[in-house]
């Protein structure tokens, strides 16, 4: 076998995920492999997913691939070390890509990996691999995108990568080399409805501080609607999924695309439930009146904080009022309507977590996520904070998400604040009468107390000094 390409990702090692079970495929792969067949090259997948880390030695000891190609982001880092390791034990070269390991090269590189392509792989691949299987390997100074470590030592970052010009011209991702089955079905189980992801766009051109662009830059291109269009019918047709995930950036970022795709699957009579991200500048009312007509069952809105400051400090470009007005909107059209919040930004004081409390309960939406904010490598936060950086085990052992930030207040702190945060709303949805029983509010009353009361009694301590 030429290249087998994994990735680091079990479930059966992620408690968390267990709880959740919304798995999805690594599309990244997906769009690889299929490049790659059309290219000539020979391709297998081994889909860690649903697997197990002895089942990925006995691949590669059964397959002995030339080379093996892991995708890693932040949160796979010690299994993709580990398996690199094991597939540079094994004789093949080690070649790694997605969004982190370029952020970390010198890392990586001196611990087995052989090459890191930088961002949008198809056309680096395309290139590097013949290469690599071919005579002559040693200088790869002329195959743009990558990162390697020359015979003397030094680390070679080449020329910029120029990205794919027409995404329809790409053959789809390549599902029928992995089990989609086994994920539509996990989905079925736990939610009673089988999902499948798609994506219709590559980049996104806001500027957020802290979401990481090292994959596709700032630039944005599309899938024309047609094309999408008949993705999503060939998905129907082979997978028979309840729903669809568009696991894009930001789907509505073009609303004459939306309104053209609403008509390309009218046209073809699909009609499948899905869920997607937006922005609440990227809706209006007519957007989300084509968003409900195409079936859309929920719709995730970021907007990290309530404070309008912290918003800005972020470089989000979106108004909290007007937020609250979509979420609102999205329910009178019968759509679920989700949001993500960030703790902990820099330069967040109480008020504005007070702010985020208030605005979380005027906006009532479906769903909230909440996370402690992180520093990705490559991003603006990242550089704003980098002088505070504290690494609490060493760099192996870890992932960006642990990452300390001296003076900032402690992870003691900011689960407290979580707490009172989800149980004020929950207290407010019973008092709106969308919510739980009494009995189940007078629990999230006394939560949300200790979750103030803690708060206060921790607000002293520092994460790291
Ligand atoms: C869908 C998605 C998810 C899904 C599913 C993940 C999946 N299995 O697909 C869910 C919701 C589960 C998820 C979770 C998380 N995600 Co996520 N996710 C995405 C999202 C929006 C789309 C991924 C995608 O399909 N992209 C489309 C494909 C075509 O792009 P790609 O995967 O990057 O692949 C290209 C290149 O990377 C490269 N490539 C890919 N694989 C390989 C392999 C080799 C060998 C090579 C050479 C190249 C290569 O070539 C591909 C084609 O050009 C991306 C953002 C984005 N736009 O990519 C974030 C993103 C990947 N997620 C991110 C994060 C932070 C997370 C979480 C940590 C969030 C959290 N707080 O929990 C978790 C981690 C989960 C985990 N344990 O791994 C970050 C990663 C940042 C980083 N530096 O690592 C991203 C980039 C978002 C962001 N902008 O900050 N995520």
């Amino acid at each position: 076998m030429d290249l087998l390409l994994t990735h680091g990702y079990f479930l059966g090692e992620d408690r968390h995920e267990q709880e959740i079970m919304r798995p999805y495929p690594p599309l990244g792969l997906l769009y690889l492999s299929s490049h790659l067949k059309a290219a000539g090259v020979g391709v297998d997948i081994f889909d860690s997913t649903f697997e197990d880390r002895q089942a990925f030695v006995a691949h590669l000891e059964r397959t002995s691939p030339s080379i093996v190609g892991i995708y890693c982001n932040l949160m796979t880092r010690r299994t993709v070390l580990e398996m690199t390791r094991l597939a540079h034990e094994q004789g093949a070269r080690v070649v790694l890509g997605g969004p982190e390991p370029a952020s970390y090269a010198e890392e990586y590189l001196s611990r087995d990996a052989d090459i890191i392509v930088v961002g949008e792989a198809e056309l680096t691949m395309e290139e590097l691999v013949p290469r690599l299987l071919g005579e002559g390997s040693g200088n790869l100074e002329d195959i743009d995108g990558i990162i390697y470590r020359r015979d003397d030592d030094e680390i070679v970052h080449t020329a910029s990568r120029q990205p794919v010009a027409d995404l329809d011209r790409q053959p789809w991702p390549d599902r029928s080399a992995i089990d989609i089955n086994a994920y539509v079905e996990t989905w079925r189980r736990h939610h009673g409805m089988g999902s499948v992801s798609l994506i219709t766009a590559r980049g996104c051109p806001f500027q957020c501080s802290w979401c990481s662009h090292g994959v596709f830059g700032y630039s944005h291109r599309r899938h024309s609607p047609a094309a999408t269009a008949e993705e999503v019918r060939s998905i129907v047709d082979s997978y028979d999924p309840d729903m669809l995930w568009y696991a894009d950036d930001v789907f509505t970022i073009n609303k004459k695309w939306i309104r053209d795709y609403a008509v390309e699957l009218r046209r073809r009579n699909l009609r499948v439930p899905f869920e997607a991200i937006s922005r609440e500048d990227r809706l209006d009312e007519e957007m989300v009146r084509v968003l409900a007509e195409m079936g859309c069952k929920r719709l995730w809105i970021g907007a990290e904080s309530g404070s309008q400051r912290v918003l800005d400090a972020m470089k989000r470009q979106t108004d909290a009022k007007r937020l609250r007005a979509m979420i609102h909107l999205l329910q009178n059209h019968g759509i679920e309507a989700g949001t993500f919040i960030m703790l902990g930004y820099d330069g967040e004081t109480s008020r504005d977590l007070r702010d985020t409390v208030e605005h979380l309960k005027a906006a009532l939406p479906d769903h909230f996520l909440t996370t402690v904010a992180y520093p990705i490598k490559g991003t603006p936060y990242y550089d704003l904070v980098e002088d505070r950086i504290r690494l609490p085990r060493p760099w192996d052992e870890i992932s960006d998400r642990d990452l300390l930030i001296a003076g900032r207040h402690s992870r003691t702190y900011y689960n407290f604040a979580t707490r009172w945060m989800v149980n004020e709303v929950t207290v407010e949805r019973w008092k709106q009468g969308r919510g739980p029983s009494l009995a189940g509010a007078a629990k999230a009353f006394a939560n949300a107390k200790i979750g103030r009361a803690g708060m206060r009694l921790t607000s002293g301590q520092t994460e790291a000094v």
